[in-house]
């Protein structure tokens, strides 16, 4: 039986992509204060579960599993703010029709199983969190085609949390 957890279902970037970003999230950390995420721990939310119990893991695996699932492409294109939480974001500016129905499919799949909270899905890479200052930041759009998407845990370590991946699922 799977372990529980806070857990969420992302897209992980190919390393490459994640140094990049990572790179990037150092970077707009210089014009802007807060905290830069770490490049293994960068990635795009598909829909965030909370904490689970061992038997709602593997429920939510098996309805994961069980989806239609078709690979996509994206461009990475510019960095927005979001006030509320204080994030700075890299966003594709195109619509993502597949990334958003994949988010929908794995929230209907797991309804029932899991209580979710409200938030819509919009999809952003968080680059920085608590920033303290808007500085002038801009990017260079990053192509990136998604391939599989993941069933990941957040743990905390220290005053940091790490990913874990418990089980992915590839995009054909
Ligand atoms: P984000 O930074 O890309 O928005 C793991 O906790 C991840 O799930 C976080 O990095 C955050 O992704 C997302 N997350 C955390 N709490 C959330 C919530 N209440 N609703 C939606 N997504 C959340």
């Amino acid at each position: 039986m799977s372990a529980a957890g806070r857990l969420f279902f992302a897209l992980l970037p190919p390393p490459d992509l994640q140094a990049e970003l990572g790179r990037l999230a150092v970077w707009c950390q210089r014009r802007c204060g807060g905290f830069a995420v770490a490049p293994e721990n960068i990635h795009l939310t598909l829909l965030f579960l909370g904490e689970l119990v061992p038997g709602q893991v593997d429920v939510v695996r098996r309805a994961a599993a069980g989806l239609r699932r078709e690979s996509f492409g994206m461009n990475l294109d510019r960095i927005e703010f979001w006030p509320g939480p204080r994030l700075l974001c890299a966003v594709p500016d195109q619509p993502l029709p597949a990334a958003t129905a994949l988010s929908a499919a794995l929230r209907d799949a797991v309804r029932g199983v899991v209580t979710l909270p409200p938030r819509p899905f919009a999809a952003h890479i968080t680059l920085l969190r608590r920033l303290r200052r808007l500085g002038e930041v801009s990017m260079l759009p990053l192509a990136w085609s998604a391939t599989e998407f993941c069933l990941l845990r957040s743990q905390p370590v220290g005053r940091d949390v790490r990913y874990s991946s418990i089980d992915a699922w590839p995009c054909a």
